[in-house]
């Protein structure tokens, strides 16, 4: 019989390509090397080192779907491993490479013009400008239907649309060179995207306030978006997309990732539990990991991250193949995200007073899990939105 491995349970290695697998390692070389290294000083003074978009585009790493344009147009599943790679070292590295790559180029390349994609995807890839997605509002965020956010014929400048209106939670927001954001059209009432430039709008017209003193994702920066009457070029709306489908489409790219990502963390976290737990002895010299509660906590993890791989890479062959359902998204999104932040809770258990101290890593991946079951959909909305495919009734309202 073959050897069971700890840090790969079901085998999951065996199922990637060659060259999926060499994504994987260029993003574990550079994480481990280059990102590990400065995450303590990000989280501890919330602090997102810009420079980190610029690395990662210059490996490839950024948009890493797309064709052309200078992305490496690599599969779904190889795009997941890097989400996960990053993610192994932090949620907020991860989220400020998600919202670039599936956020921000992602409705580019999918719903842009030719001019939209030449302006602005081979620069975003390459990390040399950073975008933001601004979707949720202060009063509507699991709700975005009901946003909010105006867009009207500008009344003094030919040729724009005027925004107004506020968004917030918006990651990547206080950095970013341009925002996809999603508005209210007067004209018709339908949701439209819209790519502002932060560098054509006039003063107080497009302002990126700061969200401080974060207790979760603490690396990643987190601000608001706020619109008055800003002038943005009718060009820069991307031209067929229409309702709630644009913003959509973008997230289930974005949550696809996010259920690789955070298998990563809940992988780091069973790494390090099981290092301090070979290492730590109590009562009568015995390491506590002889102790059989310790080791059912390992096992449940162990169990689960080979479960979310699994579903992980299955789903993103599906969407490969163009057979994913919005729903099979939903479920590992909603599923893979409870058990990391579930499993991570409890291993935080096995480092006692020590899980209190950053230098064991377990508690920053505790409180960030707890955001990535929030963000991109609260997992309570995924479950009502398969509860809907299985009975055809919506719970929402
Ligand atoms: P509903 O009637 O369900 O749908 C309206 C229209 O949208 C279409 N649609 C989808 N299309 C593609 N993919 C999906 N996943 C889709 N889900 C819905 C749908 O077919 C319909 O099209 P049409 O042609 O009929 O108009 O809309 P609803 O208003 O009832 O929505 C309910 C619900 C709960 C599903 C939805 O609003 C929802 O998912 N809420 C969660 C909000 C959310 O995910 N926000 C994310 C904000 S971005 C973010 O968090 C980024 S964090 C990133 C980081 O830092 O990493
Ligand atoms: P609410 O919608 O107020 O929900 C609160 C609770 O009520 C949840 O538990 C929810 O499940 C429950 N609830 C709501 N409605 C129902 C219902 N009908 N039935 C049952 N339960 C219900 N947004 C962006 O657009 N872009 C970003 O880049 C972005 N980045 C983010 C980064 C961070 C750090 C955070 C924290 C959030 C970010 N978000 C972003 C916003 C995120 O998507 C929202 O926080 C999320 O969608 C939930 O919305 P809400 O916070 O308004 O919660």
């Amino acid at each position: 019989p073959a050897k069971f491995q700890w840090d790969d349970s079901l085998n999951s290695q065996s199922l990637y390509t060659e060259e999926e697998l060499a994504v994987q390692e260029t993003a574990r070389s550079y994480c481990q090397e280059q990102l590990l290294p400065r995450v303590l000083d990000a989280y501890r003074n919330e602090h997102y080192h810009r420079e980190i978009l610029s690395e990662m585009g210059e490996l490839g790493l950024l948009g890493a779907t797309i064709q052309g344009y200078g992305c490496a147009g690599v599969s779904s599943v190889a795009s997941g491993l890097i989400t996960r790679e990053v993610e192994r070292v932090d949620s907020g590295y991860r989220s400020g490479m998600s919202v670039q790559s599936s956020l921000v180029m992602g409705p580019i390349d999918e719903f842009g013009t030719k001019e939209q994609k030449d302006r602005w995807l081979e620069k975003l890839g390459q990390g040399k400008l950073v975008g933001c997605f601004g979707l949720t509002e202060p009063n509507h965020g699991s709700d975005p239907g009901s946003l909010e956010t105006t867009a009207k014929p500008h009344p003094s400048k030919e040729g724009y649309y005027s925004l107004s209106g506020a968004k917030t939670w918006i990651t990547n927001s206080p950095i970013a060179d341009i925002a996809v954001v999603w508005a209210k059209l007067q004209e018709t009432g339908k949701i439209r995207g819209f790519v502002i430039e932060r560098d054509q709008c006039p003063p107080g017209t497009f302002e990126t306030p700061v969200l401080k003193n974060k207790n979760g994702l603490r690396a990643s920066v987190t601000g608001m978006i706020q619109l008055d009457e800003c002038p943005v070029p009718k060009e820069n709306m991307f031209p067929e997309i229409e309702g709630l489908k644009g913003p959509f489409a973008c997230l289930n790219s974005a949550r696809l990732g996010i259920a690789w990502g955070v298998m990563g963390a809940l992988e780091d976290a069973l790494e390090r539990t099981r290092n301090y737990a070979l290492e730590r002895k109590q009562f009568k010299g015995n390491p506590i990991a002889k102790y059989q509660l310790v080791q059912k906590k390992m096992t449940d993890a162990s169990t689960d991250i080979a479960y979310g791989l699994l579903a992980a890479h299955q789903v993103s062959r599906l969407k490969d193949d163009g057979k994913v359902a919005p729903e099979m998204i939903s479920m590992i999104k909603r599923q893979n995200c409870d058990r990391a932040l579930i499993n991570t809770r409890h291993l935080q258990e096995v480092f006692g007073g020590n899980a209190v101290s950053d230098e064991y890593h377990i508690g920053r991946h505790v409180s960030n899990l707890f955001v990535t079951q929030t963000y991109e959909g609260q997992s309570d909305i995924h479950a009502l939105v398969i509860g809907r495919a299985i009975t055809g009734m919506q719970a929402f309202v």
